[in-house]
Parts: structure tokens; C-alpha cells; sequence
């Protein structure tokens, strides 16, 4: 026997014993950087918007339960995923249609896209759905949809399950009636704390890892962007940045995701930039670009656009309005680990 074959012998044999060299694996194990299998995307909402409008036509929500078409990024198939550990799908429901409640341990959130009418009730408090509204649905929650208007509405969902299944800690469960009874005054925790600086002290919520807030209404969000016009430069890499914040903490909405919307003015070039975190960007309204790692894509109203953690990211105002980018990033997670890095690029 040669001195090789020894070696082979002894590899197979402690592959057998479920073993592996490390001397082998190291850089795969540790690797130098970051390697992603997502990769950069744009989904055009022109494209995708007919198809949502066939389910709509053709699929009951006693067949779908939820109308959605996920947002499967093209390096994240098995399982499917927007971005490392980042969810986002585009769902539609018609009119006197309701999508039954449930709950997971998944936290999660909705971008109102098109359409009026709609409402989500979250733990018994029924919260309207208008275009631009950021609508939260935190872990454990309960939740269904109501449409009560006479259009298509459109939403795009966000959850982290790719990261709560990555860790094997999912539940899922029906509520035991098709809705919810409504417990609570409609819209009331966003009405309670949408002042920002005057917030209850009575402390109807405990301050935990999750906002108390049903909505951030988009009507708020124009307000804060209003009110800073053009005395604040924002940040060299995505304009006017605003954070959407738990009221009781002052840290991101959600423990897993941060949401974000960001101003960019005509002829705004940022900076690239890089990070540990992944993101998905979604497309108010506006023309642009965002080259990412190398890829240029181009986006208009209503596009959704994955960027990888770690690729560098630069956005363009290529328009001659303002483009208002909603964006949400796996940060926080990243942050609680001590595993958050940035770098301009
Ligand atoms: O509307 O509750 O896109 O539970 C994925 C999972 C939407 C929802 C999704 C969900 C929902």
C-alpha cells in the first residue's frame, strides 16, 4: 500500500466516522470575506403587477389563503429567499375578501403599494392600509386581512423566516375563527404614539424588541421629509435617510429588521458602500439606478431590488422628481451579534 492510498483510506474512513478535515474545509469554514449566494436583482413591478391581477381573477383565497408571488432571488432558490435571511413577496386581495388569521413565530411587515380599502387586524386592533403605509406584525401576533373597498389592493409582504428556519425555530398556527373580533379602538397604538415626542404615560405597552406601533402612516413619513426640506444634507451614500423607530425604545421596528425610507433628490449619486447586512430596496416612486457589485440595475415606481450582504451598493436619482426608496436590512441581528461591519467602497 502506498503512502497515498493510506491517506485516501484514512480520509474515507473518517468521513465514515463523520468527521472532516479541517485542514481541508478552513477556507469554507472561515472565509476571507463574505460569500454570498444571493445576488443582486430587480424585480419590475410592470412585470409582475398582470400576473397578480390573473391570480386575483382566477384563484380564491379559500385555494391560496395568501395571494402572494414570493420574491425568489436567483442565488436562493432551496429554500426560498429575497436576500440572506430576508423575505419579501408582492400579495393581492379583492374585494369583500378576507385572509384568515394566523400567527407564526416569524416577525413581519407590509408596504401598502396600490389600492384603498384594505385593513389588517393585529392582536384584535383593526389598522387601515393606504399606499406608503408601513404596517407591523411582529412575532406572535395575530393577523388577517380584510378588504372592505372596491379596488385591488397590493402590499409588499416582508418576513425573516429565512433566518428563523436557518435557526429551526419556527411554529405556525390558525386563529380558531376565520377573523378576528375587534378588541381594540381601530388604528389606536399609531394614533397613540405617531407624535413621537408625546408618548403615552400610562404604559399600555411594555417597551420590548418589537414597536408598539400597528402604523407608520406614509402621511407621517412625507411630514418628517417635509419638515427637514432641504436644511439636511442626509448621508453621502443614501440622501435624506429616515428611520422608522419603536417609539418605546428608539431602536429599529422590529428585533430582526430595521425599516428605512430615504429622499433622494434629482441628480443624486451616493457614495457605494458595503456592509455585512442584507437589504431590499423598494421603490415608492422615482427613476434610478442602483449598481450593485458591478450589476447596474435600473428602477421606477413600485420595483423591489435584493442587494447581497457585502456587495457595494450606489444609488442614482436618474429622474426629475424626487425618488423615495423604502428599504428594511437584517442589521439588527447583525448589530446584536457584534457582527455588523460598513465600509465605503
Ligand atoms: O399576509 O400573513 O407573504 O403569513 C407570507 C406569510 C404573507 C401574511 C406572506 C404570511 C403573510
Amino acid at each position: 500500500m502506498t503512502q497515498d492510498t493510506t491517506s485516501t483510506d484514512h480520509y474515507r474512513a473518517v468521513a465514515e466516522l463523520h468527521t472532516a478535515p479541517l485542514w481541508r474545509n478552513l477556507g469554507d469554514v472561515l472565509p476571507a470575506e463574505p460569500r454570498p449566494t444571493a445576488v443582486a436583482h430587480r424585480w419590475r413591478y410592470a412585470d409582475l403587477r398582470p400576473h397578480l391581477l390573473h391570480f386575483l381573477a382566477t384563484l380564491g383565497l379559500d385555494e391560496a389563503e395568501r395571494r402572494v408571488l414570493m420574491l425568489v432571488n436567483p442565488g436562493l432558490t432551496d429554500p426560498p429567499a429575497t436576500t440572506t435571511s430576508l423575505y419579501a413577496g408582492l400579495q393581492v386581495i379583492g374585494p369583500r375578501e378576507t385572509a384568515q388569521a394566523h400567527r407564526h413565530a416569524s416577525h413581519a411587515f407590509r408596504f401598502v403599494i396600490e389600492g384603498g380599502g384594505a385593513a389588517t387586524t393585529v392582536n384584535g386592533e383593526r389598522v387601515p392600509m393606504r399606499p406608503g403605509d408601513l404596517l407591523l406584525t411582529p412575532g406572535g401576533h395575530w393577523h388577517d386581512h380584510e378588504h372592505t373597498g372596491d379596488e385591488p389592493v397590493i402590499w409588499l409582504d416582508a418576513l425573516d423566516y429565512p433566518l428563523v428556519n436557518a435557526l429551526d425555530a419556527s411554529y405556525f398556527e390558525w386563529f380558531e375563527r376565520r377573523s378576528q373580533p375587534h378588541t381594540v379602538p381601530d388604528d389606536l397604538s399609531s394614533r397613540q404614539y405617531v407624535h413621537g415626542l408625546l408618548t403615552p404615560a400610562w404604559g399600555r405597552a411594555a417597551a420590548g424588541p418589537s414597536s408598539p406601533v400597528g402604523r407608520y402612516p406614509w402621511a407621517e413619513t412625507r411630514r418628517a421629509f417635509d419638515a427637514i426640506a432641504d436644511d439636511a444634507e442626509g448621508s453621502a451614500a443614501e440622501g435624506v435617510l429616515l428611520e422608522y423607530r419603536n417609539p418605546l425604545t428608539g431602536g429599529p421596528v422590529l428585533p430582526t429588521m430595521s425599516c428605512r425610507v430615504t429622499r433622494l433628490r434629482p441628480g443624486f449619486s451616493g457614495v457605494p458602500v458595503r456592509r455585512t447586512s442584507g437589504s431590499v430596496l423598494h421603490v415608492v416612486s422615482g427613476e434610478g439606478t442602483a449598481e450593485i457589485g458591478g450589476v447596474t440595475l435600473d428602477w421606477a415606481d413600485h420595483d423591489v431590488i435584493a442587494v447581497p450582504p457585502w456587495a457595494p451598493l450606489r444609488l442614482r436619482n436618474t429622474g426629475l422628481r424626487d425618488a423615495y426608496l423604502f428599504g428594511y436590512t437584517n442589521e439588527p441581528v447583525l448589530r446584536a451579534l457584534d457582527l455588523y461591519r460598513e465600509e465605503e467602497c
